[in-house]
């Protein structure tokens, strides 16, 4: 167990998610003095959280594994091609257990406050049990999507009966056998739990805003001589993940969408349809991405995919989404969800017609009538990729508030450092490589980088470092081209930012927060950046402590 009379370490990492994890594995392998501060009651982050019924990832799971050990690749066995909750708790456990991590870990230590302290060269970081400890570096792995929104509308307190986002979903079985479910939003979380309720549940009413593209996720089992192939597969596994944009097994297909005939378009995409996983998504031409026309022509085969699935054409054409055309928001990997409209007990309410009003004593209101249920399910969405930073009070130099530098325009140097906020890293920060991939691949390249950007460092007797404002605008306008090539940059997603619950985030205003250059391309750049001596960072020894302090 940590030491909670220790007040000074030498790294504080926030988060014990799958990437704070693998930090303080790293760290912990170097016999640094670090600790993990966790506001939940224990580790798995997303995994620890998300409870929801279908909750899975979209990954395949030996893809979302960590790969730093050829002892755990071995001992575990992933049930599932996507690995359910439960199971993903169980894994990262094992891992904690296997490599004794825990005693490194603090957990219901919500993080209120780190302010950088100027002349010492340190960050206080302010806990919510009222403890303030300090360290030389901090670390932030807070997640990606680890701060749920709810609708803004009245009477969210009103509702009689259980109320909860998916991400707070309850940890004790929620019974709902025979009870009248309201679910809010389609996004891929709302898909995920109305594929597995659906058939559960009594009568289950979906409020859609705007649908969502979607695609067959396709999962199956995972025999033992299956395993026995991945295990043999591994090294071959992994590099192919480091060679795709997305860190996946799935190659996009190289050839040009329209040197292509349209059968053999078709073709792919019958044969796509069917396969497992993301490859619908990522196996696809290229051109799905950025050409508007090509995009277009691919979004109408899907459509008529989902008339083909769902019986009722006029719930269909609901289902389809016209504002945006297939993957340029998060596409959604369903199992039974279109079909679920087939049930006499699923019902569709297209919000657009008849927006919600506010929530009732006994259900939803909206500006048609009023609806009854027992339960309601709020699947709204996350204060994306920065919500986590917002939410505690970061002071850097001079008490700038990072908030604050946020607000209207997201920059970092490299996804990995801020200026102005020294000695702060983010191995998977807003504009790193790891928030537009299979995340975990993303995770280890930015956790490895840190460590050894840490090890340089330490090697040289530095006590401060900090990002130029000159290599934080490079940066920031590399990020921001990319977006430029990207269909996506149109959509209203979390991607751009987009969140119509959360102040400022409306439609309309881009934040650039993902790095869309892909992965090979941005493991290149971060180890030209190393190879340089970490070039755009300033550094700072001991000796320089006080002439610093006088001034
Ligand atoms: P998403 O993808 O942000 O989806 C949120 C959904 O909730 C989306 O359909 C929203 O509709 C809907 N929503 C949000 N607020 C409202 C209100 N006020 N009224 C009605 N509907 C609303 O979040 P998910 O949790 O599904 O997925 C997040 C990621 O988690 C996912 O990409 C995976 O990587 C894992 P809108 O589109 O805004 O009209």
């Amino acid at each position: 167990m940590a030491d909670r009379d220790k007040t000074h370490y030498e790294v504080i990492v926030i988060g014990a998610g799958v990437a704070g994890i693998y930090q303080i594995k790293r760290l912990a392998d170097l016999g640094v003095d670090a600790t993990v501060l966790e506001a939940a009651a224990d580790l798995g982050g997303t995994w620890y959280n998300n409870r929801y019924p279908g909750a899975r990832f979209d990954s395949e799971s030996y893809t979302y594994g960590y790969s730093f050990s050829k002892e755990l690749l071995e001992e575990w066995h992933w049930q599932e091609r996507y690995s359910p909750q439960p199971e993903n708790l169980r894994y990262l456990n094992y891992v904690a257990e296997k490599f004794d991590l825990r005693r490194h870990m603090q957990f219901n230590c919500r993080v209120e406050a780190a302010h950088f302290d100027d002349a010492a060269n340190l960050w206080r970081i302010r806990v919510a049990d009222g403890r303030t400890l300090t360290c030389r570096f901090v670390i932030m792995t807070l997640g990606l999507l680890s701060i749920p929104t709810m609708p803004r509308i009245e009477g969210l307190a009103d509702f009689k009966g259980p109320s909860f986002h998916t991400f707070d979903w309850p940890h004790e079985p929620v019974d709902l056998a025979g009870k009248r479910v309201a679910v809010i939003g389609t996004g891929a979380t709302a898909i995920q739990v109305i594929g597995e309720i659906q058939d559960k549940v009594g009568d289950l009413t979906v409020f859609q805003r705007r649908p969502n593209w979607c695609a067959p996720l396709n999962n199956s089992k995972i025999s033992d001589a299956e395993m026995a192939e991945i295990r043999a597969r591994y090294d071959e596994i992994f590099q192919t993940c480091a060679r795709t944009p997305g860190g996946f097994e799935h190659e996009p297909d190289r050839r040009g969408f329209w040197e292509v005939g349209r059968e053999e378009r078709i073709a792919l995409w019958d044969r796509l349809y069917d396969e497992p996983g993301f490859g619908i998504w990522l196996r696809n031409f290229r051109e799905i991405f950025t050409d508007e026309e090509a995009n277009a022509e691919f979004s109408e085969y899907i459509a008529d995919r989902i008339r083909q699935r769902v019986k009722d054409p006029e719930t269909a054409e609901k289902l389809i989404p016209k504002d945006h055309g297939f993957g340029v928001q998060r596409v959604p990997l369903e199992t039974n969800y279109l079909e679920a409209y087939n049930r006499p007990n699923v019902h569709l309410v297209d919000l657009a017609e008849t927006p919600l009003e506010r929530v009732t004593e006994t259900g939803l209101r909206t500006t048609e009538r009023d609806y009854d249920f027992d339960v309601i399910v709020y699947a709204t969405g996350f204060d994306a990729i920065t919500g986590a930073y917002d939410r505690i009070d970061i002071r850097g130099v001079g008490g700038v508030k990072l908030r604050d530098k946020w607000r209207d325009k997201i920059s970092t140097y490299l996804g990995v450092f801020i200026h102005g906020f020294p000695n702060l890293l983010m191995p998977n920060g807003p504009q790193s490589g790891s928030a537009s991939t299979n995340y975990p691949r993303g995770i280890e390249v930015g956790v490895d980088w840190t460590t050894a950007f840490l090890e340089h460092a330490w090697a040289n007797g530095y006590v401060r470092a900090e990002a130029t404002e000159q290599a934080e605008d490079r940066w920031t306008r590399h990020v921001t081209k990319m977006y430029s090539m990207m269909l996506m940059r149109k959509a209203k997603s979390w991607f751009t930012g987009y969140n119509s619950n959360v102040e400022g985030h409306e439609a309309g205003t881009i934040r650039y927060l993902v790095y869309n250059g892909g992965m090979p391309k941005y493991v290149s750049i971060i180890n030209e950046t190393a190879a340089d001596g970490y070039s755009g960072i300033d550094f700072e020894t001991d000796a320089a402590e006080p002439e610093r302090k006088a001034s």
